[in-house]
């Protein structure tokens, strides 16, 4: 037998992870070559997969996690061993926090020679030292388990709460040969990799009675609501119910940001005085004071749909969970939702409809503002006005005070629109996250960058003038991380600590890599520079000069940064 399939070639390592890869609809890798991957990018190019070579492994890797966020397909990071490896690993790990479905191909040295720490070239535990940091992680070690391998990485990857995986190559793998056929009947495509999650029926209806009763009811969309696709259950759920909405930052856009029931202008009011919450798809964590302290009614009753069992009572007592997937857990609140059952508060809505008129007038007189230099709100009312009939552009956003005010001031009205930070405000995701949105949806990106965020993918640019990407990035250069005014408190001559080169020209980068450079000091030259890269669809960065002394120290959560008292009373 097996000499009979020889006679009709042979196949190898590579081959197999590129069929493997195309079997399941993988058509995009984000990755650095090197050894011992160089022929398998080289290889996947040549059989019609996309390889997007990045500068540095972990904004390739932040550019797969996003990938895999938008199209509920894990987004696939290729990686050297060792040093590649662990430079991606950041960003799988980041994945896992936040839930975005992804997986890291690494090649690996010699089995025998790490085992024993005899010295290979790159050597390293990978498959070990991914563990604590992904959902899973796996290593092939033989060329007939390759199929399988790629088909355990994606299940683990996609179903459930999506998560990073890891999944090891040996260079001796990938190169190993295997005679065609058994190579061919080893491939698995995985079906339903992500199967719909029923909701229990009485879960549904619990949720519901609490809600009927509720006097202020407020739904939490979160970006596990925004990742699940279910746009339009959701939107009809919530007009149906009347029950006032609040995004969280990545799920701004899943009903656009000036529905009538969106109170994300009001959202201490909201979160204050709500008595029933119900989370769809967000957690409790940091990102809402974890449900507790001044932030919230004390007695605040919560509703939870998410399809982690054991997300429900993480943080406060969870009266409604509904464990399940989203889709299938809105459905059928729709289905068992009869008529007049939830009635509309208006009362609690007047309230709410008053605060939020209140806070956008404030707002409007703040983004009106033409001083120079531009603080962030000046700024920001030029790109919001370029944005206001662009819905379909993605809005990448990094950075501190850049990052919290351009949430609060850049409206969104698709889903899946706005990419950030997330749960770990993490900083390095700006290019990753640009390329990948241009490159998954072919539509223009405007990537809303502090300058201090930027550096940490800045190289990226080079990897966008490459590939001729729809790309803007706006970087807001204030000179330094929160501010551009620290001083060096020993009066020495070396520079403050969160402060960054002064008049720094980031837009000359661009123009390094044949690019479009614009450096704008005013709002009218700010709105004109958008509009005319957004016209041109070429990479353009422009450098905005913002006023050193305009943001705060953490942005907006300067409460979760420990200050020395002994240095506050000098
Ligand atoms: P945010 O930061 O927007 O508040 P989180 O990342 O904290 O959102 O929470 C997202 C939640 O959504 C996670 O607990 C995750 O388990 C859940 N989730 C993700 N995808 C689905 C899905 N398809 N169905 C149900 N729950 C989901
Ligand atoms: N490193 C990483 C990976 N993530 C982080 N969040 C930080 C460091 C700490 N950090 C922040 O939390 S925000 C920020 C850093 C370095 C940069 C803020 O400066 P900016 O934005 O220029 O990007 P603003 O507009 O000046 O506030
Ligand atoms: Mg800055």
């Amino acid at each position: 037998m097996a000499t009979e399939t020889s006679s009709k070639g042979v196949t190898d390592g590579f081959h197999l992870v590129i069929d493997a890869l195309k079997l399941n609809g993988l058509d995009t890798i984000f990755g650095v070559p090197g050894i011992p991957v160089t022929d398998l990018a080289r290889l996947a190019q040549a059989e019609g997969i996309r390889f997007i070579g990045f500068r540095h492994e972990q904004p390739a890797g932040h550019a797969a996690a996003i990938a895999g966020y938008l199209t509920q397909k894990p987004g696939i990071c290729l990686t050297v061993s060792a040093p590649g490896f662990l430079n991606g690993l950041v960003a799988l790990a980041n994945a896992t926090m936040n839930g975005f479905p992804m997986i890291q191909i690494s090649g690996s040295s010699e089995r025998a020679i790490i085992d024993l720490q005899q010295g290979d070239y790159e050597e390293l535990d990978q498959m070990n030292a991914a563990k604590p940091y992904t959902k899973a992680s796996y290593r092939v070690d033989r060329p007939e388990d390759i199929g399988i391998g790629l088909a355990r990485a994606i299940r683990a990857a996609v179903s459930g709460r999506p998560g990073g995986v890891y999944l090891d190559l040996p260079g001796s793998v990938l190169g190993a040969t295997l005679d065609s056929e058994t190579g061919a009947r080893s491939l698995v495509r995985v079906v339903d990799p992500a199967p719909e999650q029923l909701p229990a029926p009485e879960s549904i209806q619990r949720a519901l009675e609490l809600l009927s009763r509720a006097e202020r009811p407020l739904i939490i969309l979160g970006k596990g609501a925004a990742y699940a696709q279910a746009d339009a259950d959701i939107r009809a759920f919530i007009e149906k119910t009347g029950i006032p909405f609040l995004p969280m930052s990545m799920a701004k856009g899943l009903l656009p940001d000036d529905h009538p029931q969106s109170v994300a202008a009001a959202r201490s009011t909201a979160l204050a005085r709500a008595d029933v919450v119900m989370l769809i798809g967000a957690r409790l964590n940091w990102l809402l004071g974890h449900g507790k302290g001044s932030q919230w009614s004390p007695t605040a009753q919560f509703v939870q749909l998410d399809i982690a069992p054991t997300e429900m009572d993480s943080n406060r007592p969870i009266a409604a969970p509904v464990v399940g997937s989203i889709a299938a857990s809105v459905s059928a609140l729709l289905a068992t939702l009869k008529p007049g059952k939830i009635q509309p508060r208006t009362a609690w809505l007047d309230a709410l409809a008053h605060k939020k008129q209140h806070n956008l007038d404030r707002m409007a007189g703040n983004l009106a503002a033409k001083r120079e230099p531009m603080g962030f709100y000046g700024a920001l009312g030029a790109i919001k006005q370029v944005l206001a009939d662009k819905p379909e552009v993605y809005v990448v956003n990094e950075g501190a005070n850049t990052l919290d005010i351009t949430r609060n001031v850049i409206d969104m009205r698709l889903p899946r629109r706005r990419l950030d930070c997330g749960t770990w405000g993490v900083m390095g995701i700006g290019m990753g996250y640009a390329i990948a949105a241009a490159v998954v949806s072919g539509k223009p990106v405007v990537a809303i960058e502090g300058d201090s965020a930027f550096g940490f993918s800045g190289m990226e640019i080079e990897t966008i003038c490459r590939y001729q990407l729809p790309i803007v990035t706006v970087v807001f250069n204030n000179g330094g991380i929160y501010r551009g005014d620290d001083v060096n408190r020993s009066g020495g001559a070396d520079p403050a600590v969160t402060t960054l080169m002064k008049g720094a020209r980031h837009d000359k980068l661009i123009e390094a890599f044949g690019g479009v450079g614009k450096h704008v000091v005013d709002p009218q030259e700010l709105t004109q520079a958008l509009r005319e890269a957004l016209a041109s669809g070429k990479p353009t960065l422009i450098d905005c000069a913002i006023d050193p002394t305009a943001g705060t120290e953490s942005g907006h959560i300067s409460n979760l940064n420990p200050q020395s008292s002994i240095e506050k009373k000098k």
